[in-house]
């Protein structure tokens, strides 16, 4: 009897994951592939059951003969274990980012004979309203606000990038792309930077644009998102004040908030000692992290403290000091940021906080050191990693030189040829 695969990344079955099975029946004898969790998050499936309750929920569908797990979302383990002479999908496979997974599975099974059958999609309205209640859920406050917690366990380092409206919200929410190993890679989740937040309101990133504005923002991006957010809370301002803004994010759905070791009037730390900037006392700012844990309900909202200590120019020892002493008043991550072009002090501090702590997070923004990968950050011990401002600085130069061209022209023709395409913003904003 001949064997005919199937690999499902969901949650939930609908019409369309039938229709596959149908079709696998009619080829022989039906294994279905569980993509494991690690794999789904790695293509933008975050998924809301674990592992083992998807490989029992396919395992009682009517047709199915047997249930394995697949840990690569290119299938070479599946295919090696179990050599099927059909693998089933549905046709989206054959378009967009997906397309590199199937020409690799044409690759792999022609070598033996084996055939890749395309089952034309199924995208009616049932299935539709399927996938908006999965998006949904992964929206609610709850779910979205634990996956950064799920994430750091389950990947070797979180992805993170800035977002500061619904428009950049929905870019990195949707930007897959294929990496060098033919595998699909995205972002895992967004940084509400107080830069790139100042800067679209164009005010100074002085703690000057106040928690309502902040707050609006991260519903704009909310709105229209799935993925975590990790808030850029400056210093956290007032103690006093610190604790309410804790309750108000974790009810939200964010993530976390790191907030930074200085007070007095906050400047951008990039600014380094170009600029008066004062750092808060270990003790002041202990008791600050210490109340913001106290204030906190859930058990999965995270407080991380950012040390400005490389920043400032106090050295190194001062930097683990501060970690450790950070660490022992619950923060629940360090961020340690640097200015430097080469990231030698970053790894040093990496280094000699993991020789003595091995589980908290550590987070880094790699602004000014952005030749280092990330992959080499997490050998470091990096858990998470922050593109803090990359798209507010790409859009900056090219809207000002449309400006300028359409000024000079008189018309707007120039810059059509740079421009996206209407069918294209429309595509990637969904109507209910
Ligand atoms: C931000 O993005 O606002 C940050 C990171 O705080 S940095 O600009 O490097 O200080
Ligand atoms: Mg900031």
């Amino acid at each position: 009897m001949k064997t005919a695969y199937t690999c499902f990344c969901t949650d939930v079955i609908h019409e369309g994951h039938l229709n596959i099975l149908a079709h696998a029946r009619q080829y022989g004898r039906v294994v279905v592939g569980c993509l494991s969790d690690r794999e789904m998050i790695r293509c933008s499936r975050f998924p809301t059951k674990t592992e083992e309750e998807r490989m029992e929920l396919y395992k009682s569908l009517e047709g199915v003969d047997d249930v394995i797990l697949q840990d690569d979302m290119r299938y070479d383990d599946a295919i090696t274990k179990i050599h099927p002479d059909f693998v089933v999908h549905g046709d989206n496979w054959t378009r967009d980012a997906d397309k590199v997974i199937r020409d690799h599975v044409v690759e792999l099974i022609s070598s033996y004979g084996g055939q890749v059958i395309d089952v034309p999609y199924t995208y009616n309205e049932d299935v539709k309203k399927v996938d908006r209640r999965l998006n949904e859920k992964l929206a609610m406050p709850e779910y979205r606000r634990s996956r950064l917690r799920k994430l750091i366990e389950m990947t070797p380092i979180v992805k993170v990038m800035e977002a500061h409206s619904g428009l950049t919200g929905l870019i990195v929410e949707k930007t897959v792309v294929e990496n060098d190993k033919g595998r699909l890679d995205q972002f895992d989740a967004m940084w509400v930077s107080s830069l790139c937040d100042s800067t679209d309101r164009g005010k100074p990133d002085i703690e000057l644009v106040d928690m309502t504005s902040r707050l609006n923002t991260i519903n704009d991006i909310m709105e229209v998102t799935t993925k975590p957010i990790i808030l850029d809370g400056d210093t956290g301002g007032l103690t006093e004040h610190f604790v309410y803004n804790v309750r108000t994010l974790e009810r939200m759905g964010v993530s976390a908030v790191i907030i930074e070791d200085k007070t007095g009037l906050k400047k951008n730390s990039l600014f380094g000692t170009e600029v008066v900037q004062t750092q808060d006392s270990i003790e002041n700012f202990s008791a600050k992290i210490a109340a913001g844990k106290k204030a906190q309900l859930s058990d999965d909202f995270m407080i991380i403290a950012r040390i400005e200590s490389l920043i400032l120019e106090r050295g190194m020892e001062d930097a683990l000091e501060r970690a450790f002493a950070f660490t022992a008043a619950g923060a629940d991550g360090i961020m340690i940021h640097s200015r430097k072009k080469d990231p030698t002090e970053i790894f040093e501090f990496c280094d000699r906080f993991r020789e003595k702590n091995k589980e908290t997070p550590i987070v880094v923004v790699p602004t000014s050191f952005n030749q280092v990968k990330d992959g080499e950050l997490a050998l470091h011990g990096v858990n998470i990693v922050i593109y803090a401002n990359q798209l507010m600085r790409a859009a900056f130069p090219v809207m000002k030189k449309t400006a300028e061209s359409i000024l000079r022209a008189h018309r707007a023709q120039e810059v059509d040829s740079s421009l996206m395409p209407f069918k294209d913003i429309i595509r990637l904003i969904d109507e209910i």
